[in-house]
């Protein structure tokens, strides 16, 4: 074994023991916890503007939004949705691991909300080979990235339930076929949930909700499970 793949090896463990300790955590809390992945740009923070305030009505809520350079995206939450917003500088790190979640959450204000939601750094790839402890990968792709983004990174929709498609407000400006990019993703994972959405018009964004509702009630039989 190179030494490359040895270190990679061990790095991973690490990585998965914390995920490990952090999911064994929240499932005796009953938070339920959702990692957001997507390209940069697709919207994960515009539809956590629209989301969180939805969330809140019934539920507490608490967001740790990823970015390599800048706290831009936790201040947007922050203003839409009070203080339940926490950043997390990967300083150049194209992805989050579950040491940056723990990290972080030692300064959090609600330490066992009922959603936790992580932003995680805008990119396809790396972000869905790292567990976080999440109860759920969530996969966005908005409507000017092309059908074909599930048969080019098949491995984030492969492990996503969710498929939340963004910014369906600009389909008549895009030559765009959301049935064929519906139907590359089942194709690639033919269990995916499928939500379309519009940040711009808030089209959508209650099916998200129902998703995260549904999600919870089914951590909370796992949680209460002898
Ligand atoms: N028309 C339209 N624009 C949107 C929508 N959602 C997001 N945008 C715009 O797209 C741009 C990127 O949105 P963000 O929410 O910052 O995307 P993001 O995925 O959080 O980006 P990163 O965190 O940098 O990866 C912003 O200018 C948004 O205003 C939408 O549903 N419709
Ligand atoms: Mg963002």
């Amino acid at each position: 074994m190179s030494t490359t793949v040895a270190i990679r090896k061990v790095v991973m463990s690490e990585n998965n023991d914390i995920a490990a300790r952090l999911r064994h955590r929240w499932d005796e809390a009953g938070t339920t916890v959702v990692n957001l992945i997507s390209s940069p740009g697709s919207g994960k923070t515009r539809l956590l503007e629209r989301l969180v305030p939805k969330l809140q009505q019934s539920h507490s809520v608490l967001v740790l939004a990823a970015d390599c350079q800048t706290e831009n995206d936790a201040e947007r939450i922050r203003a839409a949705a009070g203080s339940c917003a926490l950043p997390i500088v990967t300083h150049g790190r194209c992805h989050l691991d579950a040491r940056f979640v723990e990290e972080a959450l030692v300064n959090a204000p609600t330490p066992n909300p009922d959603f936790l939601i992580i932003e995680n750094v805008g990119n396809l790839v790396c972000p869905s080979n790292w567990d976080l402890g999440e109860h759920q990968k969530i996969v966005l792709v908005s409507v000017t990235e092309g059908e074909d983004k599930p048969l080019k990174y098949p491995g984030i929709f492969t492990r996503s339930r969710l498929m939340v498609v963004t910014k369906t407000d600009l389909v008549p400006y895009c030559d765009v076929d959301i049935d064929t990019l519906i139907a590359n993703a089942h194709t690639v994972n033919p269990k995916i949930d499928i939500v379309q959405t519009s940040g711009r018009t808030g089209a959508g964004i209650d099916g998200v909700v129902d998703h995260l509702h549904a999600l919870k009630a089914m951590t909370r039989e796992r949680s209460i499970a002898p």
